[in-house]
């Protein structure tokens, strides 16, 4: 075990620290992100599980009355200027659903039954009575869960197909990944109210971040989201960027996976395991039919264009993180130069795009440099598949990574030069698992 790592990682998860939930960055994101805060409370459990399980109860404070868990819970007492868009930007007051405290008006991947299960893990290994409070934790919040896995399965899978349609690039998590350029250059900015981007001043470069274009489109979707009153429905059907997201749509599956034994650790009704095991059943034989041979990889599919993404990006490793039956094929385009095997990367883990790809650019985001916590679900899910010798590889260039650029949002892939925001929390809670 590296003390100094492990220190020096839980004093970022400390000074991120805002009393019951945690900010996913210091500057650049002041508030609680939803899969940011699923991931931390997965690091927060090495330290101290009733911590862990407080992260989650003050993100789920924040769930919509239809089952959302929006992708930004704000903090009320932060300044406006804090990060932009701010709470009367999203304006969420106009839907129906939305709760009594600021949110946003879209959601994030659901890591959040992974986070559960991982924490009941941490407790019961550890016995006494952090295993009592995760009982008590499980009570309150698997029906919130199950209501959030239940929206996500109807309201944002109207075609029943066991794929989530996502609104926004930010429901992805991968902003500004060349997955979303087609659908994204076929939006067309209509009159935009004025807007001034906070997040370029938090980076040494603004390169590393999105572009205007991509955030005047950004925008927009926002806009056109909120003049529809966030009604699943009306968007559904006149939404201009509607795109069935693999690795969304993959990590509901793991997720209901995880939320299915703990709907047995509890004795939950019989109906519900069974809802359950469904949609993890439908939804994992929908990400392997996404694979694409010639690729080697899953793809999204551009639902208004009704045409496949064919871009290599980490998200095509969906029906690896789903469990499904490309397991072996997936797993060998993992190892390939087009991946791990590119030996120009400093460390081998997965590059957000592949060098491969046309887009590629390693300084840029989603584009191209690498990111721990995406590496910790790669490694994860090859735990789950059973693959020891690909994950303890995956593990060990993770803690090498960490160890020498530090608990960065996103690194160069090539250099290893750290980029982003520092101390980015979910990095240091991934490293508090690594070496756990
Ligand atoms: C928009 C907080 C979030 C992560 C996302 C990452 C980035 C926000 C932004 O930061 O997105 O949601 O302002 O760029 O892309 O995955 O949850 O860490």
């Amino acid at each position: 075990m590296d003390e100094r790592l492990w220190s020096a990682a839980a004093a970022v998860l400390a000074g991120n620290d805002a009393g019951g939930w945690t900010r996913a960055a210091p500057r650049l994101y002041p508030h609680q992100w939803s899969w940011d805060s699923a991931f931390v409370a997965v690091g927060w459990a090495h330290l101290s599980v009733p911590r862990a399980l407080t992260e989650l109860r003050s993100l789920f404070a924040g769930q919509w009355a239809n089952g959302m868990v929006p992708h930004i819970v704000f903090d009320p007492a932060a300044a406006a200027e804090a990060y932009f868009p701010d709470p009367a930007r999203w304006g969420t007051r106009v839907a129906a659903a939305a709760p009594d405290r600021p949110t946003s008006g879209i959601c994030q991947p659901p890591v959040h039954a992974l986070a559960l299960a991982r924490i009941a893990a941490v407790a019961d290994a550890a016995g006494g009575a952090d295993v009592e409070r995760v009982e008590a934790a499980l009570a309150e919040l698997y029906p919130k869960v199950l209501a959030w896995h239940r929206y996500l399965a109807t309201e944002r899978d109207p075609q029943d197909s066991g794929l989530v349609s996502i609104y926004h690039p930010w429901e992805s998590g991968t902003d500004n990944s060349p997955r979303f350029d087609a659908a994204l250059a076929r939006v067309a900015v209509g009159d935009l109210p004025p807007y001034r981007r906070r997040d370029t001043g938090h980076v040494a470069d603004r390169a590393q971040r999105p572009s205007d274009a991509e955030y005047d489109r950004y925008l927009w979707l926002v806009e056109l989201l909120r003049r529809a009153g966030y009604d699943d429905g009306r968007i559904a059907a006149t939404h201009p960027f509607v795109v069935k997201d693999v690795l969304f749509s993959a990590i509901l599956v793991a997720a209901n996976d995880a939320l299915g034994r703990l709907a047995a650790r509890i004795g939950a009704p019989a109906a519900d395991r069974a809802l359950i095991a469904g949609w993890r059943d439908r939804g994992r034989a929908a990400v392997d039919a996404r694979y694409d041979p010639g690729l080697r990889l899953c793809l999204d599919l551009d639902v208004r264009a009704g045409s496949p993404v064919a871009v290599r990006s980490v998200a095509g490793f969906a029906g690896l993180v789903a469990g499904g039956d490309r397991l072996p094929e997936l797993v060998a385009e993992l190892a390939s130069p087009r991946f791990l095997g590119d030996d120009r990367l400093r460390w081998p883990v997965p590059p957000s795009t592949s060098p491969a790809d046309p887009a590629f650019a390693p300084r840029t985001y989603w584009r191209g440099p690498s990111w721990p916590v995406i590496s910790w679900l790669l490694w994860r899910s090859l735990v789950a598949a059973g693959r020891d010798g690909a994950a303890t590889a995956l593990r060990a260039a993770s803690l090498d990574q960490v160890g020498t650029a530090g608990f960065a949002e996103y690194v160069e892939p090539f250099t290893g030069e750290p980029l982003g925001s520092p101390n980015q929390s979910w990095t240091a809670a991934v490293t508090l698992d690594w070496l756990a």
